[in-house]
C-alpha cells in the first residue's frame, strides 16, 4: 500500500487497456475456453473470459505481459465477472473462489517479474458491477421489485474479494459502476473482508455514466455518487467505459473538481460504430487523453472497451514530466444525496425535512398505507418535494403494520420515481432491523433517524458502526440510560458524550452527525414544560459551539401538540420557534414543507404571546396564549386557501394533446383517466389516440433522452405511464392494441460491459 501511495504522488500512473478486447482478438473457441479441465461443464463457456484464468492461464499472462511491456504501472486481474451472480449465467458459481485466486496470482507473477525499484508494477483486482441492479426494477409493471438484494451482493463480493486478496492483489478496483447501491455493497464487502483478514488495501472506484445527461444508469449525478461513497476510505475515483475520451472530458472535469481522491480515467477507444467495433486509432485517442493531462485532471490513465496494448503504448510519452492531479480538499460540509446532491453548507443554513410520510404523524398517510394505496402515498411524497422539502422523512412505525415490509416497499417505490428520488431519505424508525433494511435499499447518502444511548454505550456503538459502514449519516436523540433529556444540562451532556463516542470510537466524520436535543410540546399547562423550547434553543447553540461539525435537527411540529386543530396557531408557533432556533444554529428541521405562515406576517399581539411561550419569558405565557389562541383559530394558512394538486390551476386550460404529452413526459398518471376519457370523445378510435398524441409524447421523450435532458429512470417512469394509458384505453374500448411499437429509440451508442443492462432496461421500456 505504501508503494502505490508513494508513487502516485510522483507521477501519473498508467493502467492497462481492455482485457476483453485483447481476448476477443485471439478468436478462441468453445474448446479453448473450456480447456481439458472444464470439458464437461454444461452450457456454453465461450465468452466466459474469467474462466480462462483456470483453463488457459498462459493466455491471460500473455495479455498482462503485453501491457506491462508498453509501460503499464497497474494491471487489472481478469476477474470482472467473477462473482457468483454473473457466474451463475455460465453455471460456474462454484468456481468463483478459484478463478479470483488464479486471476490474482497470474497478474501478481507477471507484475513481479517486471517490477524494478524505479518502476514497481501493481495489480488491481477487477470487481465488476454484476449483471443485476439493486436500485432498478427489472419489471416495468412493478417498480418496487428488485432482481437482487444488497445482502446478496455483499455475500457475492465478499467471496470474490477475499480470493483476490489471497491471490495477492495490491488494490481493489470496483469498476464500471452503474448503480451506486451495487457499489456500496462492494465497498461494504471490501471493508468486511479487509477487517477480517487484517489486510488493508486501497479501494479504487470507477463509475460509468450511461447517458449524455451525465447520470449513472440508476439516475445519480456524479456529485450525488460522491456523497454516497463519502463514508468510505477511498483511494481513487474515476470514470470508465461508455464514452470515448472526448465525450468523457466534461464529466471528468467536474469529478476532479469535487472528489477528494486521486482521479482515474479509462475511456473506450472512441464511440462504437454500428457493428459495435471501435474505429478510433491509438494516436487519435492519445491526443484526447493528452488534454486530460494538460488540464491536470488525472492521476491514473488507461483504456476500456476497444483499447489494446497499441493504444496504451502511446501513453508513456504523454505522461513524461507531466504533473499529476492534486486531489481537492474535502470541505467540512455535510453531503447527502438522492439522485442529486444535497449539501448542507453554512450559507445554506436550514434544510427542510418533509414530515408527512409518517404513519404516526399523518392520519392520511397511515390510511393510504393500510389500504395499500401506494400511488397516492407517493403523491404525498411528491408534493412535499414540490413544496420545497430537501429531504424526506419516512416512518412506518405502527403496531399494526409489517413495518419492515412497508418501509422497504415504499423506499423502493420512491427510488423508481425520479421526481421524488431526487432528494435524500431520512429513515425514521425506532426499530433497528427496519433501519438497516431500509438503508440497504437506498443508493443515495441517507440519514438514519435515529439512535440514542437509551440502551447504553455498547448497543449505541455497535449500531453507529453499522450505520457508518452502510454509508449513512445519523440523527442522535438526546436520550440515555436515564431516559429522555428534558433539561438544558442533560441535553448537552448526552450530546457531548455521544459525539465523543461517534468521533473517537466509531470514527464517524463529525459532519455526518446530527443531534436532536428533543423538541417537546410547550404550553401544555404543565409548568415543567415551560422551558422546553428555550432549553432546546440554548442546547442548540451549545452544540454548535462545542461539538464542531455536528448538525442540529428536530421534529418541529411536536412543539405545538397542545394546539391540535388550530393550524394557523401551530404554524405561527413553528415559525417563531424556527426563527430563534435557526439563529442559534439549528440547521435541519422535520417540518411540514407546505406550511406557509411566516414570522414576519404574524400579527404583533400574537407574535408577542408566542415568543413569551417559546422563550419562556413570563410565568403566565401559556395562559395568555391559550386565551388569544381561539381568536386565530379561524385564520387560514396559505395552503388551505389554495387548491393543492399536481398542476393546480394551469392543467385544465392546456389543450388535450399537450396535457397527454405532459403526463407522458413527466410520467404522472393522476390525470390520465379524465384526459383519455375526453380524448375518446374527440378521436375516432383508441388506436388513433395511441398513434396520435401518445406516440407524439413518446417521440418527445426519445428526443429529450437522446439530448441528455432526460435520464433513464425518468424514461422508465414514462414507459409505465404509457402502459397505463394503453391499459385505460383497452379497458374502455376492448380494443386489441399492439404495443410492440412503443420502443424508445435510443440512437446513442452504448458500450459492451454495460450494454447488457442497458439492453435489459430498454427492452422493458418497449
Ligand atoms: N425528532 C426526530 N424525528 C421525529 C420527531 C422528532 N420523527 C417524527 C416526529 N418527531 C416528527 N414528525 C411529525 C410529523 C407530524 C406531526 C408531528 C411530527 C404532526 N402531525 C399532526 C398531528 O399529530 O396533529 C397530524 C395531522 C394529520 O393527521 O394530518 O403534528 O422530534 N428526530
Amino acid at each position: 500500500m505504501a508503494q502505490l501511495q508513494d508513487v502516485i504522488t510522483q507521477r501519473i500512473l498508467i493502467l492497462d487497456g481492455a482485457m476483453g478486447t485483447m481476448i476477443q482478438r485471439l478468436g478462441l473457441t468453445e474448446e479453448d475456453f473450456r480447456g481439458q479441465q472444464f470439458a464437461h461443464l454444461p452450457g456454453l463457456q465461450k465468452g466466459n473470459n474469467d474462466l480462462l484464468c483456470l483453463s488457459r492461464p498462459e493466455v491471460i499472462a500473455d495479455i498482462h505481459r503485453s501491457y506491462l511491456n508498453v509501460g503499464v504501472d497497474i494491471i487489472e486481474t481478469c476477474s470482472f465477472n467473477a462473482q457468483r451472480i454473473s457466474m451463475a449465467d455460465y453455471g460456474c458459481q462454484h468456481l468463483c473462489k478459484d478463478i479470483n485466486r488464479a486471476a490474482a496470482r497470474i497478474a501478481r507473477e507477471c507484475a513481479d517479474a517486471m517490477s524494478t525499484p524505479d518502476k514497481p508494477r501493481f495489480v488491481a483486482g477487477s470487481i465488476g458491477p454484476t449483471g443485476k441492479t439493486c436500485s432498478i426494477s427489472p419489471d416495468v409493471n412493478d417498480p418496487a421489485k428488485r432482481g437482487i438484494t444488497f445482502d446478496e451482493l455483499v455475500d457475492a463480493y465478499d467471496e470474490q474479494i477475499e480470493a483476490l486478496i489471497e491471490g495477492g492483489v495490491d488494490a481493489l478496483l470496483i469498476e464500471t459502476i452503474f448503480d451506486t447501491l451495487n457499489a456500496k455493497a462492494a465497498i461494504y464487502a471490501a471493508e468486511q473482508v479487509m477487517t477480517r483478514m487484517d489486510k488493508h488495501l486501497p479501494i479504487m472506484l470507477s463509475v460509468t455514466l450511461s447517458d449524455t445527461a451525465g447520470r449513472t444508469l440508476s439516475g445519480q449525478t456524479l456529485d450525488a455518487f460522491l456523497a454516497s461513497v463519502s463514508h468510505a476510505d477511498i483511494f481513487s475515483v474515476g470514470l470508465n467505459c461508455s464514452f470515448g475520451a472526448a465525450q468523457m472530458k466534461p464529466y471528468l472535469r467536474s469529478l476532479a473538481a469535487r472528489a477528494p481522491y486521486y482521479i482515474s480515467c479509462y475511456p473506450n477507444a472512441g464511440l462504437p460504430n454500428s457493428l459495435g467495433g471501435y474505429d478510433q486509432t491509438p494516436v487519435e485517442m492519445a491526443a484526447q487523453v493528452k488534454e486530460y493531462i494538460d488540464e491536470g485532471l488525472v492521476n491514473i490513465i488507461g483504456g476500456c472497451c476497444g483499447t489494446t496494448d497499441a493504444y496504451i503504448a502511446e501513453y508513456a510519452q504523454l505522461i513524461e514530466g507531466a504533473k499529476p492531479h492534486t486531489p481537492t480538499k474535502r470541505p467540512g460540509t455535510m453531503w447527502l444525496s438522492g439522485m442529486e446532491l444535497c449539501e448542507v453548507t453554512p450559507e445554506r443554513n436550514f434544510i427542510n425535512v418533509g414530515e408527512r410520510c409518517n404513519v404516526a404523524g399523518s392520519r392520511k398517510f397511515l390510511r393510504l398505507i393500510n389500504e395499500k394505496k401506494y400511488d397516492e402515498a407517493l403523491t404525498i411524497a411528491r408534493h412535499q418535494v414540490e413544496d420545497g422539502a430537501q429531504l424526506l422523512d419516512i416512518n412506518m412505525d405502527d403496531g399494526l403494520l409489517d413495518t419492515e415490509k412497508e418501509m422497504t416497499h415504499f423506499i423502493n417505490l420512491i427510488a423508481s420515481d425520479p421526481d421524488i428520488a431526487r432528494v435524500p431519505i431520512m429513515v425514521d424508525s425506532s426499530k433497528w432491523e427496519v433501519i438497516t433494511a431500509a438503508v440497504k435499499c437506498i443508493q443515495g447518502k441517507c440519514v438514519v433517524n435515529s439512535i440514542s444511548l437509551k440502551e447504553g454505550e455498547e448497543t449505541f456503538i455497535e449500531h453507529a458502526r453499522e450505520i457508518h459502514r452502510l454509508g449513512a449519516a445519523v440523527v442522535v436523540m438526546a436520550f440515555d440510560e436515564q431516559g429522555q433529556a428534558d433539561t438544558y444540562e442533560r441535553r448537552i451532556a448526552i450530546c457531548e458524550r455521544a459525539y465523543h463516542l461517534l468521533v473517537d470510537v466509531v470514527g464517524m466524520q463529525p459532519q455526518d452527525i446530527v443531534f436532536d436535543p428533543n423538541i417537546l410540546a410547550v404550553a401544555t399547562g404543565i409548568e415543567a414544560h415551560n422551558s422546553y423550547a428555550l432549553d432546546f434553543i440554548r442546547a442548540t447553540e451549545w452544540i454548535r459551539t462545542h461539538l464542531p461539525g455536528a448538525h442540529v435537527c428536530g421534529g418541529v411540529s411536536n412543539l405545538s401538540f397542545a394546539f391540535r386543530g388550530n393550524n394557523y396557531l401551530r404554524e405561527a408557533m413553528h415559525a417563531v420557534f424556527l426563527y430563534h432556533a435557526i439563529r442559534a444554529g439549528m440547521d435541519m428541521g422535520i417540518v411540514n414543507p407546505s406550511a406557509s405562515v411566516r414570522y414576519d406576517d404574524i400579527p404583533e399581539a400574537l407574535l408577542e404571546a408566542i415568543e413569551d411561550v417559546v422563550l419562556n419569558r413570563t410565568p403566565d405565557a401559556t395562559e395568555k396564549l391559550i386565551n388569544i389562541a381561539s381568536e386565530y383559530s379561524k385564520l387560514p394558512t396559505m395552503r388551505e386557501t389554495s387548491s393543492l394538486g399536481e398542476n393546480a390551476g394551469e392543467h385544465p386550460t392546456l389543450p388535450l394533446e399537450v396535457r397527454l404529452q405532459n403526463a407522458l413526459i413527466k410520467g404522472t398518471s393522476d390525470t390520465l383517466e379524465t384526459d383519455l376519457a375526453e380524448a375518446l370523445t374527440r378521436y375516432p378510435s383508441a388506436v388513433s389516440i395511441i398513434e396520435g398524441p401518445l406516440m407524439e409524447g413518446m417521440k418527445q421523450v426519445g428526443q429529450l433522452f437522446s439530448e441528455g435532458r432526460m435520464f433513464l429512470p425518468q424514461v422508465v417512469k414514462t414507459a409505465r405511464t404509457m402502459k397505463q394509458a394503453v391499459e385505460i384505453l383497452t379497458a374502455n374500448r376492448q380494443t386489441e392494441v399492439n404495443t410492440s411499437e412503443f420502443r424508445i429509440q435510443n440512437t446513442r451508442p452504448v458500450s459492451s460491459p454495460l450494454s447488457k443492462v442497458t439492453y435489459m432496461t430498454s427492452e422493458r421500456i418497449s
